[in-house]
Protein backbone atom coordinates (compact mmCIF):
# COMPACT_ATOMS: atom_id res chain seq x y z
CA UNK A 1 0.00 0.00 0.00
CA UNK A 2 1.19 3.49 -0.84
CA UNK A 3 2.21 5.86 2.13
CA UNK A 4 -0.80 8.04 0.63
CA UNK A 5 -3.06 4.74 1.10
CA UNK A 6 -2.00 4.02 4.44
CA UNK A 7 -2.78 8.05 5.37
CA UNK A 8 -6.04 7.67 3.54
CA UNK A 9 -6.82 4.35 5.10
CA UNK A 10 -6.27 5.79 9.19
CA UNK A 11 -7.71 8.99 7.73
CA UNK A 12 -11.03 7.51 7.80
CA UNK A 13 -10.93 6.92 11.64
CA UNK A 14 -10.52 10.61 12.05
CA UNK A 15 -12.38 13.99 11.26
CA UNK A 16 -9.02 16.14 10.80
CA UNK A 17 -4.94 14.88 8.87
CA UNK A 18 -2.46 14.55 12.46
CA UNK A 19 0.63 16.35 11.70
CA UNK A 20 2.33 12.86 11.63
CA UNK A 21 0.06 12.20 8.34
CA UNK A 22 0.70 15.46 6.99
CA UNK A 23 4.60 14.42 7.15
CA UNK A 24 4.39 11.33 5.66
CA UNK A 25 2.09 12.69 2.49
CA UNK A 26 4.78 13.64 -0.02
CA UNK A 27 2.42 13.97 -2.46
CA UNK A 28 1.22 16.53 -4.55
CA UNK A 29 -2.29 16.33 -3.31
CA UNK A 30 -2.35 14.82 0.64
CA UNK A 31 -4.70 12.07 -0.43
CA UNK A 32 -5.96 9.61 -2.59
CA UNK A 33 -9.36 10.85 -4.36
CA UNK A 34 -11.96 9.80 -2.35
CA UNK A 35 -15.82 8.98 -2.58
CA UNK A 36 -16.69 10.00 0.61
CA UNK A 37 -17.90 13.36 1.73
CA UNK A 38 -16.35 16.95 1.70
CA UNK A 39 -13.50 16.92 4.16
CA UNK A 40 -12.62 20.23 6.52
CA UNK A 41 -9.70 20.88 4.87
CA UNK A 42 -11.53 21.16 1.49
CA UNK A 43 -13.92 23.38 3.03
CA UNK A 44 -11.33 25.31 4.59
CA UNK A 45 -9.82 25.78 1.02
CA UNK A 46 -12.76 26.50 -0.49
CA UNK A 47 -13.27 29.55 2.02
CA UNK A 48 -9.65 30.86 1.23
CA UNK A 49 -10.01 30.26 -2.49
CA UNK A 50 -13.27 31.81 -3.52
CA UNK A 51 -15.32 31.44 -6.71
CA UNK A 52 -16.90 33.51 -9.56
CA UNK A 53 -20.51 34.24 -8.29
CA UNK A 54 -22.45 32.94 -11.45
CA UNK A 55 -24.57 35.47 -11.64
CA UNK A 56 -21.66 37.99 -12.14
CA UNK A 57 -20.82 36.08 -15.78
CA UNK A 58 -23.31 38.95 -16.98
CA UNK A 59 -20.58 41.45 -16.44
CA UNK A 60 -17.85 41.37 -19.55
CA UNK A 61 -15.34 42.44 -17.04
CA UNK A 62 -15.64 40.66 -13.58
CA UNK A 63 -15.51 43.68 -11.00
CA UNK A 64 -11.87 42.34 -9.23
CA UNK A 65 -13.64 41.64 -6.04
CA UNK A 66 -16.02 38.84 -7.65
CA UNK A 67 -13.13 37.40 -10.09
CA UNK A 68 -12.32 33.75 -8.28
CA UNK A 69 -9.39 33.66 -6.32
CA UNK A 70 -6.28 31.23 -5.73
CA UNK A 71 -3.64 31.89 -2.94
CA UNK A 72 -1.89 27.95 -2.54
CA UNK A 73 -0.36 29.73 0.60
CA UNK A 74 -0.74 33.16 2.12
CA UNK A 75 -0.93 36.18 0.42
CA UNK A 76 2.73 37.67 0.82
CA UNK A 77 2.60 41.17 2.45
CA UNK A 78 4.91 42.79 0.07
CA UNK A 79 5.69 46.37 0.14
CA UNK A 80 5.72 48.29 -3.14
CA UNK A 81 8.56 50.65 -2.26
CA UNK A 82 10.70 48.22 -1.16
CA UNK A 83 9.69 45.93 -3.63
CA UNK A 84 11.67 44.49 -7.47
CA UNK A 85 11.73 42.60 -9.93
CA UNK A 86 15.24 40.68 -10.70
CA UNK A 87 15.45 39.97 -14.58
CA UNK A 88 18.61 37.55 -15.02
CA UNK A 89 20.00 34.13 -15.97
CA UNK A 90 21.23 33.13 -19.37
CA UNK A 91 20.20 36.78 -20.71
CA UNK A 92 23.02 39.39 -21.85
CA UNK A 93 22.39 42.05 -19.58
CA UNK A 94 20.71 41.34 -16.13
CA UNK A 95 19.13 44.29 -14.28
CA UNK A 96 16.53 44.65 -11.65
CA UNK A 97 13.86 47.01 -11.92
CA UNK A 98 11.61 49.12 -9.41
CA UNK A 99 7.74 49.68 -9.78
CA UNK A 100 8.40 53.34 -11.10
CA UNK A 101 10.73 51.95 -13.54
CA UNK A 102 8.20 48.88 -15.18
CA UNK A 103 5.27 51.85 -14.84
CA UNK A 104 7.18 54.44 -17.34
CA UNK A 105 7.80 51.42 -20.06
CA UNK A 106 4.82 51.44 -22.63
CA UNK A 107 1.91 49.20 -21.49
CA UNK A 108 -1.00 47.64 -23.02
CA UNK A 109 -3.61 46.46 -21.54
CA UNK A 110 -5.64 43.24 -22.52
CA UNK A 111 -8.63 41.50 -21.97
CA UNK A 112 -8.01 37.42 -20.50
CA UNK A 113 -10.21 35.12 -19.04
CA UNK A 114 -8.67 33.60 -16.40
CA UNK A 115 -9.67 30.17 -15.30
CA UNK A 116 -8.25 27.81 -12.64
CA UNK A 117 -7.13 24.39 -14.08
CA UNK A 118 -8.53 22.48 -11.18
CA UNK A 119 -12.18 23.77 -11.97
CA UNK A 120 -14.77 21.37 -12.14
CA UNK A 121 -12.84 19.22 -9.36
CA UNK A 122 -15.40 18.61 -6.82
CA UNK A 123 -17.69 16.92 -9.63
CA UNK A 124 -15.27 14.56 -10.54
CA UNK A 125 -15.86 10.74 -8.84
CA UNK A 126 -13.96 9.86 -7.10
CA UNK A 127 -13.10 13.29 -6.17
CA UNK A 128 -9.19 14.83 -6.29
CA UNK A 129 -8.89 15.63 -2.69
CA UNK A 130 -7.64 19.55 -3.32
CA UNK A 131 -10.07 23.03 -3.93
CA UNK A 132 -13.43 21.40 -4.79
CA UNK A 133 -14.35 23.68 -7.65
CA UNK A 134 -17.77 23.21 -9.22
CA UNK A 135 -18.00 25.43 -12.26
CA UNK A 136 -17.08 28.79 -11.03
CA UNK A 137 -13.04 29.04 -10.91
CA UNK A 138 -13.43 31.62 -13.92
CA UNK A 139 -12.93 35.55 -14.44
CA UNK A 140 -11.94 38.16 -16.84
CA UNK A 141 -10.31 41.12 -16.04
CA UNK A 142 -8.59 43.90 -18.47
CA UNK A 143 -5.10 43.66 -17.37
CA UNK A 144 -2.61 46.55 -17.88
CA UNK A 145 1.26 46.30 -17.80
CA UNK A 146 4.01 45.80 -19.93
CA UNK A 147 4.25 43.58 -22.45
CA UNK A 148 6.87 40.39 -21.16
CA UNK A 149 8.99 40.22 -24.25
CA UNK A 150 10.00 44.13 -23.78
CA UNK A 151 11.55 43.06 -20.80
CA UNK A 152 12.91 39.96 -21.66
CA UNK A 153 14.07 41.72 -25.25
CA UNK A 154 16.15 44.32 -23.09
CA UNK A 155 17.90 41.65 -20.73
CA UNK A 156 18.83 39.51 -24.46
CA UNK A 157 17.62 36.07 -24.40
CA UNK A 158 21.30 34.33 -24.29
CA UNK A 159 21.95 31.54 -26.73
CA UNK A 160 20.89 27.94 -25.34
CA UNK A 161 18.14 28.88 -23.23
CA UNK A 162 14.75 26.68 -23.43
CA UNK A 163 12.88 28.31 -20.56
CA UNK A 164 12.39 31.54 -18.45
CA UNK A 165 11.17 30.72 -15.01
CA UNK A 166 9.04 32.94 -13.15
CA UNK A 167 9.01 33.11 -9.41
CA UNK A 168 6.54 34.11 -6.75
CA UNK A 169 7.17 36.29 -3.28
CA UNK A 170 4.82 33.54 -1.97
CA UNK A 171 6.05 30.43 -0.32
CA UNK A 172 4.82 27.15 1.48
CA UNK A 173 5.18 23.71 1.30
CA UNK A 174 3.29 21.64 -0.83
CA UNK A 175 3.50 17.54 -0.90
CA UNK A 176 6.13 17.74 1.62
CA UNK A 177 8.54 20.65 -0.03
CA UNK A 178 9.32 23.96 1.06
CA UNK A 179 9.38 25.86 -1.83
CA UNK A 180 8.39 29.28 -3.44
CA UNK A 181 5.86 29.36 -5.67
CA UNK A 182 7.74 29.15 -9.61
CA UNK A 183 6.51 28.42 -12.98
CA UNK A 184 7.93 28.31 -16.54
CA UNK A 185 7.11 28.70 -20.42
CA UNK A 186 9.05 27.95 -22.96
CA UNK A 187 11.61 30.52 -24.95
CA UNK A 188 9.02 30.37 -28.03
CA UNK A 189 5.63 31.23 -25.29
CA UNK A 190 7.40 33.99 -23.79
CA UNK A 191 7.75 36.28 -27.54
CA UNK A 192 3.57 36.41 -27.87
CA UNK A 193 3.38 39.68 -27.60
CA UNK A 194 -0.48 39.31 -25.39
CA UNK A 195 1.75 38.26 -22.40
CA UNK A 196 1.69 40.64 -19.81
CA UNK A 197 3.62 41.72 -16.34
CA UNK A 198 0.71 43.19 -15.03
CA UNK A 199 0.59 46.00 -12.50
CA UNK A 200 -3.40 47.23 -13.11
CA UNK A 201 -6.75 45.17 -13.13
CA UNK A 202 -9.79 46.76 -14.67
CA UNK A 203 -7.50 50.23 -14.35
CA UNK A 204 -7.12 50.19 -11.02
CA UNK A 205 -3.73 49.10 -9.32
CA UNK A 206 -3.77 44.92 -8.54
CA UNK A 207 -5.01 44.23 -5.19
CA UNK A 208 -3.25 41.88 -2.52
CA UNK A 209 -4.79 38.84 -3.26
CA UNK A 210 -4.44 39.22 -7.13
CA UNK A 211 -0.40 39.80 -7.21
CA UNK A 212 0.35 42.73 -6.15
CA UNK A 213 2.39 44.77 -7.25
CA UNK A 214 2.98 42.73 -10.13
CA UNK A 215 1.85 39.77 -11.77
CA UNK A 216 2.37 37.84 -15.16
CA UNK A 217 -0.65 37.24 -17.32
CA UNK A 218 -0.47 34.30 -19.79
CA UNK A 219 -3.85 34.73 -21.92
CA UNK A 220 -4.80 31.37 -23.16
CA UNK A 221 -2.93 28.96 -20.44
CA UNK A 222 -4.74 28.05 -17.07
CA UNK A 223 -4.56 30.38 -13.90
CA UNK A 224 -1.34 28.63 -12.58
CA UNK A 225 0.80 30.11 -15.32
CA UNK A 226 0.44 33.67 -14.34
CA UNK A 227 2.43 33.68 -11.33
CA UNK A 228 1.42 36.71 -8.60
CA UNK A 229 3.22 38.44 -6.59
CA UNK A 230 6.09 38.22 -9.29
CA UNK A 231 9.84 38.92 -7.70
CA UNK A 232 12.23 37.51 -10.40
CA UNK A 233 11.92 36.24 -14.21
CA UNK A 234 15.34 33.96 -14.67
CA UNK A 235 16.31 32.31 -18.30
CA UNK A 236 17.23 28.70 -17.92
CA UNK A 237 19.18 26.62 -20.11
CA UNK A 238 17.61 23.08 -19.00
CA UNK A 239 13.51 22.30 -18.31
CA UNK A 240 12.27 23.85 -15.08
CA UNK A 241 11.74 20.95 -12.90
CA UNK A 242 9.67 23.22 -9.67
CA UNK A 243 7.26 21.39 -7.87
CA UNK A 244 4.51 23.31 -9.38
CA UNK A 245 5.68 22.49 -12.92
CA UNK A 246 6.35 18.78 -12.87
CA UNK A 247 4.67 17.29 -9.85
CA UNK A 248 1.63 19.22 -9.82
CA UNK A 249 -0.36 20.45 -12.56
CA UNK A 250 -0.15 17.56 -14.90
CA UNK A 251 -2.98 15.31 -16.30
CA UNK A 252 -2.34 11.69 -14.42
CA UNK A 253 -3.94 8.58 -14.88
CA UNK A 254 -2.60 8.00 -11.16
CA UNK A 255 0.02 8.58 -8.51
CA UNK A 256 2.94 6.96 -10.44
CA UNK A 257 2.04 7.96 -13.93
CA UNK A 258 4.29 11.31 -14.80
CA UNK A 259 1.36 12.62 -16.98
CA UNK A 260 1.36 15.48 -19.06
CA UNK A 261 1.54 18.91 -18.03
CA UNK A 262 -1.43 21.02 -17.66
CA UNK A 263 -1.40 24.35 -20.29
CA UNK A 264 -4.14 25.56 -22.65
CA UNK A 265 -7.90 26.17 -21.23
CA UNK A 266 -10.13 23.38 -22.76
CA UNK A 267 -12.95 24.74 -24.45
CA UNK A 268 -16.09 25.43 -21.38
CA UNK A 269 -19.52 27.76 -21.73
CA UNK A 270 -21.47 28.74 -18.67
CA UNK A 271 -24.66 30.00 -18.22
CA UNK A 272 -26.26 33.10 -15.56
CA UNK A 273 -28.26 30.76 -13.31
CA UNK A 274 -31.82 32.04 -14.59
CA UNK A 275 -34.31 32.79 -11.69
CA UNK A 276 -34.08 33.05 -8.86
CA UNK A 277 -32.54 30.48 -6.55
CA UNK A 278 -33.69 28.03 -3.75
CA UNK A 279 -31.03 29.26 -0.51
CA UNK A 280 -29.50 25.94 0.04
CA UNK A 281 -29.96 23.97 -3.41
CA UNK A 282 -29.71 26.32 -5.63
CA UNK A 283 -32.48 25.12 -8.02
CA UNK A 284 -33.90 27.62 -9.86
CA UNK A 285 -37.32 29.13 -9.77
CA UNK A 286 -38.82 31.33 -12.80
CA UNK A 287 -42.35 32.41 -13.99
CA UNK A 288 -43.64 30.46 -17.05
CA UNK A 289 -43.15 32.41 -20.35
CA UNK A 290 -40.36 33.56 -22.69
CA UNK A 291 -37.17 34.69 -21.32
CA UNK A 292 -33.61 34.74 -22.34
CA UNK A 293 -30.56 32.52 -21.18
CA UNK A 294 -27.37 34.03 -21.33
CA UNK A 295 -23.86 33.37 -20.46
CA UNK A 296 -20.07 33.30 -21.93
CA UNK A 297 -17.96 30.70 -23.12
CA UNK A 298 -14.27 30.55 -23.57
CA UNK A 299 -10.92 28.41 -25.25
CA UNK A 300 -7.08 28.78 -24.43
CA UNK A 301 -7.19 27.00 -28.01
CA UNK A 302 -8.38 29.98 -30.31
CA UNK A 303 -12.00 31.68 -30.42
CA UNK A 304 -15.49 30.23 -29.54
CA UNK A 305 -17.34 29.41 -32.47
CA UNK A 306 -19.98 27.88 -31.52
CA UNK A 307 -22.25 27.69 -28.06
CA UNK A 308 -25.52 25.08 -28.10
CA UNK A 309 -28.13 24.95 -24.91
CA UNK A 310 -29.91 21.89 -24.24
CA UNK A 311 -33.11 22.03 -22.26
CA UNK A 312 -34.06 18.38 -20.84
CA UNK A 313 -31.21 16.92 -23.39
CA UNK A 314 -32.60 18.95 -26.91
CA UNK A 315 -29.62 21.07 -28.30
CA UNK A 316 -30.19 23.82 -30.35
CA UNK A 317 -27.81 26.95 -31.08
CA UNK A 318 -27.25 29.94 -29.03
CA UNK A 319 -26.27 33.33 -30.88
CA UNK A 320 -22.95 34.54 -30.36
CA UNK A 321 -22.07 38.21 -29.17
CA UNK A 322 -18.73 39.29 -30.77
CA UNK A 323 -15.63 38.40 -29.09
CA UNK A 324 -14.51 40.71 -26.23
CA UNK A 325 -10.48 39.84 -27.29
CA UNK A 326 -8.32 36.99 -28.20
CA UNK A 327 -8.29 36.16 -25.08
CA UNK A 328 -11.30 36.77 -23.28
CA UNK A 329 -14.99 34.81 -23.05
CA UNK A 330 -17.44 35.39 -25.44
CA UNK A 331 -21.00 36.04 -24.62
CA UNK A 332 -24.17 34.04 -25.79
CA UNK A 333 -27.79 34.20 -25.54
CA UNK A 334 -30.82 31.79 -26.18
CA UNK A 335 -34.67 32.23 -26.16
CA UNK A 336 -36.59 29.89 -24.17
CA UNK A 337 -40.36 30.07 -23.86
CA UNK A 338 -40.35 28.37 -19.84
CA UNK A 339 -43.08 25.92 -20.11
CA UNK A 340 -44.36 25.15 -15.95
CA UNK A 341 -43.07 22.09 -14.85
CA UNK A 342 -38.98 20.84 -14.15
CA UNK A 343 -36.36 21.10 -16.15
CA UNK A 344 -32.96 20.88 -16.79
CA UNK A 345 -30.43 23.50 -18.34
CA UNK A 346 -27.00 22.54 -19.46
CA UNK A 347 -24.62 24.51 -21.96
CA UNK A 348 -21.54 23.17 -24.33
CA UNK A 349 -18.95 25.37 -26.32
CA UNK A 350 -17.02 24.38 -29.40
CA UNK A 351 -13.83 25.96 -30.94
CA UNK A 352 -12.02 26.85 -33.66
CA UNK A 353 -9.67 23.92 -33.14
CA UNK A 354 -12.95 21.80 -33.22
CA UNK A 355 -12.87 21.07 -29.76
CA UNK A 356 -16.17 20.33 -28.41
CA UNK A 357 -16.81 20.32 -24.85
CA UNK A 358 -17.51 17.22 -23.16
CA UNK A 359 -20.96 16.70 -21.08
CA UNK A 360 -18.75 15.24 -17.88
CA UNK A 361 -15.09 15.86 -17.04
CA UNK A 362 -12.91 13.34 -18.36
CA UNK A 363 -11.08 11.94 -15.01
CA UNK A 364 -7.58 12.55 -13.55
CA UNK A 365 -5.87 12.07 -10.78
CA UNK A 366 -5.43 15.84 -9.72
CA UNK A 367 -8.56 16.75 -11.21
CA UNK A 368 -7.51 19.19 -13.80
CA UNK A 369 -8.91 20.05 -16.74
CA UNK A 370 -12.65 19.65 -15.61
CA UNK A 371 -15.03 21.35 -18.48
CA UNK A 372 -17.35 19.05 -17.99
CA UNK A 373 -21.12 20.95 -18.53
CA UNK A 374 -22.71 22.95 -16.37
CA UNK A 375 -26.45 21.64 -15.72
CA UNK A 376 -29.30 23.82 -14.59
CA UNK A 377 -32.47 22.13 -12.18
CA UNK A 378 -35.12 24.89 -12.93
CA UNK A 379 -38.49 24.66 -11.51
CA UNK A 380 -41.12 26.83 -13.81
CA UNK A 381 -44.25 28.10 -12.44
N1 LIG B 1 2.72 33.34 -6.65
C1 LIG B 1 1.59 32.68 -6.89
N2 LIG B 1 1.04 32.80 -8.11
C2 LIG B 1 -0.11 32.15 -8.39
C3 LIG B 1 -0.72 31.31 -7.46
C4 LIG B 1 -0.14 31.21 -6.17
O1 LIG B 1 -0.64 30.53 -5.26
N3 LIG B 1 1.03 31.91 -5.93
N4 LIG B 1 -1.87 30.60 -7.81
C5 LIG B 1 -2.00 30.35 -9.23
C6 LIG B 1 -3.25 29.73 -9.62
S1 LIG B 1 -3.36 28.06 -9.38
C7 LIG B 1 -4.24 30.43 -10.25
S2 LIG B 1 -5.61 29.63 -10.82
C8 LIG B 1 -4.13 31.89 -10.46
C9 LIG B 1 -5.32 32.60 -9.84
O2 LIG B 1 -5.24 33.98 -10.04
P1 LIG B 1 -6.27 34.92 -9.29
O3 LIG B 1 -6.26 34.53 -7.84
O4 LIG B 1 -5.81 36.31 -9.52
O5 LIG B 1 -7.61 34.66 -9.91
O6 LIG B 1 -2.95 32.43 -9.87
C10 LIG B 1 -1.82 31.62 -10.05
N5 LIG B 1 -0.64 32.33 -9.62
MO1 LIG C 1 -5.35 27.29 -10.27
Amino acid sequence: MSRRAAALVDREKEDTVSHADLDAIAAPHALEPTDGPLLPEELGLAFRCHGLPLEALRDELTPAGLHYLVVHWDIPHVEPGRWTLSVGGNVRAPFELTLDEIRALPAETVPVTLECAGNGRGRMRPRPVSVPWLDEAVGTAAWTGVPLATVLERAGIGRGAREVVFRGADRGVQGGEDQVYARSLPVAETKRPEILLAYAMNGRPLEPQHGAPLRLVVPGWYGMASVKWLTSIEVVTEPFEGFQQAVAYRYQTGPDDPGERVERMRVRALMVPPGRPDFFSRRRYLDAGRITLEGRAWSGSGAVERVEVAVDGRWADARLEPPLGDFAWRGWSFGWTATAGEHQLTCRATDAAGNVQPLESPWNYQGMGGNGAQRIAVTVR
